[in-house]
Order: C-alpha cells, then structure tokens, then sequence
C-alpha cells in the first residue's frame, strides 16, 4: 500500500503544469504593458499575503486576495507582515506608478509583488493577479495543490477615471444581495461606479423619510405590475458601503422632471395635470393602505411606454420635494455624483424644462454634488463641472462640452447592454440597435465625433435599462460579455486593443464564468 501512495505522490509531484506565459495571457481589461519573463511563482498552501504597509485599506484589499484565492483554488493562505520568500507583497509604494489608480505585478520564483500609489491599484493589481490563476475553483485544482503563475512584469493603469455600468433597478426592482452580486461580478473587469437608476414611471425605489409615501405607494409597483420594492436607506447604506470595498462608487440617479410618475403616484401636489396611458394603467387601492383619497395622484403605469410624465416645474412645493430627495440621498452618498436624469420629458416644454434643469443643479451643489444627467440637460445652462451623459444626440453632448463641461459616453447603440445581441434574443429591445459582442467592442469615445475629444471625456458606462429584464440570471445573459468589452474601451489604451485577441481572450473568462455558474450569452463570435 506504501508503495502505490508513494507512486500516487511521485505521478503527481512529477507531473508537468503548463504555464500559459504572461504575454499569452487572457487578461481583460488589457494591461496598458506585459512582459513575460521564463520561470513562473508556485502558489500554495505555503505561500503568504504580505502587508508591506498597513492602513485598513490594504488589509482591506489583503482579504479579498485571500477570499479570491480560496475561492479558485481552495488554498487558505495566511497574512503576515514580514517579507519572505513565497510571498504574494501588497505594497504602496507610490513610485510604482505614477497614475492615481495605477499599479505595478512582478511575478518571480520566489515572490510575487503588487505596488500602487494607492488602495485601489493594488486592487486593480490584485483582479488582473487572479486572472493568472489556473483555477476556476470547483474540481479545478492545480496537481498537489500547488498553482503555476508565470514569470513576468504588468505595467497599468486605466485610460478613462470614470468606468461604469448602470443598473435600472425602477423598471424591476432588485434586492441588495443582487446588487451586491453584481457589485462583484463588474469590479472583476476595474469597473470603477456604479450607476442605479433608482426611480422612473413605474417604480420609486429608495427611501426618503420626509415623503414616505415615495416608497410605500410608488415603490409598490413594476413594469407588467407586481410588488416592486425599494431600498431603505440602511439598505442604501450597505450597498454603498459594499461597492467601497471593492472601489466602486455608487452614482444615485433619481429621473426628473420627466419619468417620474411613481413620485406622481404617491403626492398628486406634484402633478400638473399628467394622465397615464390608458391601456398600462392600474388604479391605486390607497383606502387599503388606510390613506386618505389623493384626487390628482396618478395610477400606476405598468407598460413600457415613456415621455408622458412631469413634475409640476411651476410650482413651489416641486422645489421642496426635489430639494428634500436630493438632501437625503446626498448625505448617504459619499462619492462625488448625483444624477438628475432629465431625459425623455416630452410633455415639460422647453421653457419650463431649462430652468428647473438649472434649479435641480443647483440644488445639486448646494448638497456638495456634481450633477450628472443625460444629454438633453446641455439644453440648460450647465456648471462647469456638470457632465452630461451622452445616450442618443450627439449634438447635446457638443453643446454640453462647449459650455465647458465633460461628457460620460454611453451611446445606445455600442453600450446599452438592455440592446438585444441580435435579433433571436429572448430578452432585451432593440430600438437602438442589435448589439452583437464585436458591436460592443469595436468603436472608441474619441471617434464618435470629431467635436468629442479625449479632454472632454471623463469615461464610459454601460447601462443596463430593465423593462424586460426580470431576473439575476437574466442580467447576467445582458451584461456578460459585453461588459468585458466595455470595460477594455473603457480602460485599456486605444493601441493595445484588437478585436481577434480579445475573442481570443475572452474564452478564458467564459470557462471561469461556467465554473461560477454565471449565466453568459454565448456569442457565435467567440470558440467558447
Ligand atoms: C431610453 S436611455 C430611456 C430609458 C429606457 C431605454 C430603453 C434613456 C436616457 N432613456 O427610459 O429604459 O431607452 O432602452
């Protein structure tokens, strides 16, 4: 018995991983430099974490390496302080890089060190580390338990500061452990905000105490109809303070003046006298919540239909509602963006439509906001740090840059990830395009249009619109790979991109995204 465990172990000890070398690789988003070196870092139960510096962040970042690396591997590595060999070393080491959110990964025999000005690089560090390991987890373990990482050096950092995708959780509403999921899934890639569309016609969906009835009446509905939900703001809270932990920044967006028929739902003070369409609307029981009648509340909308809804812009009380929304999820928001949305308001005139714009932004600043919105907001007066997102006219993003301010680039037809791949896809619209993965791959922000320059860019998001989209899994099918796709425009420089590599690339990430059980849409493009 002896002798067959002893050659059991000397097979195994003697058999040969292959080593994908690093410049073969599949990382996504593509490093801005990769050079490969020959050897490679034997990961193990013996390798450890080592915290060359040691503010909360790093230890912060040092855990999640840890909790990635049992994930994929089953290995349970430990973190320490002193630097031995073996050693997988976080170090913020400014002089690494010299780009905010960039970081540096050399990978020798006997240690593998990620340096970065800041937390976030060794984070950035740390997702590209994991794409070099060779495991999904599952029964994926390496032979004897040990994992080959190759030999070499990354040089990165990301090409745009703003990155993003944007999650509708108004059209179907979806609960904080989804977003947290998504939360996840996305920081893979260095996806950097997180957008959520918190209110539209069909749902309100975070908490504002000074109006409940926001939630407990508008919050009560969805597209089709149904129990929608909402976010209190301790639920608000735990996702924000999530995406921290995984450098993202939570960008709240509540739709005005159009869009906003879950508000005129709750307050009829609201309405200047806006009727749902006929055949989506569903009366409003308030007698069975024990309300009093509310004779200019509006019923619920439960199609698809949008534009025919406003805020009453004339009057006083639509300015102390507006205030009140924006003051309360400001203070729970601590990054630097608040999105008015703005889009769609067909039944607001113009000359109505441009001075609440203004007002709303400024009541933005006074709450120590920057105010984003979409592109028809560059019809008003906008600060200078005011940016506009740019969806469907590009004349509005240029009106926008002109008036000095940046624009954030999500045109419908390459990023919106609710666009069907084509026209066999069982979810998703396609009034902009169909959207197939080299669609979503193969254009750049600064080849749009001549008058969109690099300088007027602050970044890219991919929103993902939900009229259609019911469940996780089916936000899954939209975003994966697209998101991947968006994420390399997004962050990897124009000269390092190219369609075949990434299709190339890609099949990595669907074999670990099989492991996961990730439901992604498998692109006839791609040699899954
Ligand atoms: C347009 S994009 C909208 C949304 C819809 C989306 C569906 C934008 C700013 N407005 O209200 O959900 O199309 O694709």
């Amino acid at each position: 018995l002896l002798l067959v465990l002893m050659a059991i172990l000397c097979f195994s000890c003697g058999k040969k991983q292959e080593v994908v070398p690093i410049d073969k690789h599949s990382i996504i988003p593509v490093p801005v430099s990769v050079a490969a070196e020959s050897g490679s870092f034997t990961l193990s139960n013996k390798t450890t974490i080592v915290l060359q510096s040691d503010p909360a962040q790093v230890q912060m970042v040092a855990e999640y390496l840890k909790s990635s690396i049992g994930e994929f591997t089953g290995l349970d590595l430990v973190i320490g302080q002193d630097d031995k060999d073996n050693a997988i070393v976080l170090s913020l080491d400014g002089g690494a890089s010299p780009h905010e959110e960039g970081y540096s990964l050399s990978i020798s025999d006997k240690k593998i060190l990620i340096a970065a000005p800041a937390p976030e690089g060794l984070f950035y560090g740390i997702q590209t580390l994991k794409q070099l390991i060779p495991a999904h987890g599952g029964s994926a373990k390496g032979s004897n338990n040990q994992f080959l990482i190759p030999s070499g050096t990354v040089q990165d950092h990301p090409e745009y500061a703003y990155r993003g995708m944007m999650l509708d959780a108004a059209r179907h509403f979806f609960t904080v452990e989804e977003v947290k999921k998504l939360i996840d899934q996305i920081a893979v890639y260095k996806i950097n905000h997180l957008h959520l569309h918190l209110s539209d016609d069909q749902g309100w969906r975070i908490e504002i105490k000074s109006w409940p009835l926001l939630t407990t009446i508008g919050g009560a509905n969805q597209v089709g109809g149904g129990k929608g939900g909402f976010y209190t703001q301790e639920d608000y809270k735990e996702i924000v303070s999530y995406a921290q932990s995984r450098f993202i920044t939570i960008v709240p967006e509540i739709d005005m003046p159009g869009h906003t028929n879950s508000a005129l739902n709750a307050y009829g003070i609201l309405n200047p006298g806006i009727t749902v369409p006929e055949k989506t609307a569903v009366a409003i029981d308030r007698k069975a919540l024990g309300l009093e009648d509310d004779p200019d509340a509006t019923p619920y909308h439960t199609g698809i239909e949008v534009g025919f809804s406003t805020l009453d812009t004339d009057s006083p009380v639509t300015y102390k509602f507006i205030e009140d929304v924006i003051r309360e999820i400001s203070e729970m928001t601590p990054g630097p963006y608040f999105h008015i949305g703005g889009d769609e308001s067909h039944v607001t005139e113009m000359k109505d439509y441009i001075p609440f714009i203004e007002k709303a932004q400024s009541i933005v600043s006074k709450y120590g906001k920057k105010s984003l919105g979409w592109d028809e907001v560059a019809h008003a007066k906008l600060l200078p740090t005011s940016v506009a997102q740019y969806w469907a006219k590009a004349e509005n993003a240029i009106l926008a840059i002109e008036q000095g301010a940046q624009v954030l680039i999500s045109p419908a037809v390459k990023a919106y990830l609710d666009m069907q791949y084509d026209s066999t896809t069982h979810l998703g619209l396609h009034w902009a395009a169909y959207i197939e993965l080299d669609e979503a791959y193969n254009w750049d922000p600064t080849e749009l249009e001549e008058q969109i320059r690099r300088e007027n860019i602050l970044g890219v998001e991919a929103p993902l619109w939900t009229e259609t989209i019911i469940t996780y899994a089916d936000i899954e099918y939209m975003v994966f790979p697209r998101l991947a796709a968006i994420a390399e425009i997004a962050w990897s420089p124009k000269s390092a991109r190219n369609w075949e590599d990434f299709r190339r690339r890609i099949v990595w990430h669907g074999q670990r995204w099989e492991a996961q059980g990730k439901n992604f849409y498998r692109s006839p493009m791609v040699e899954w």
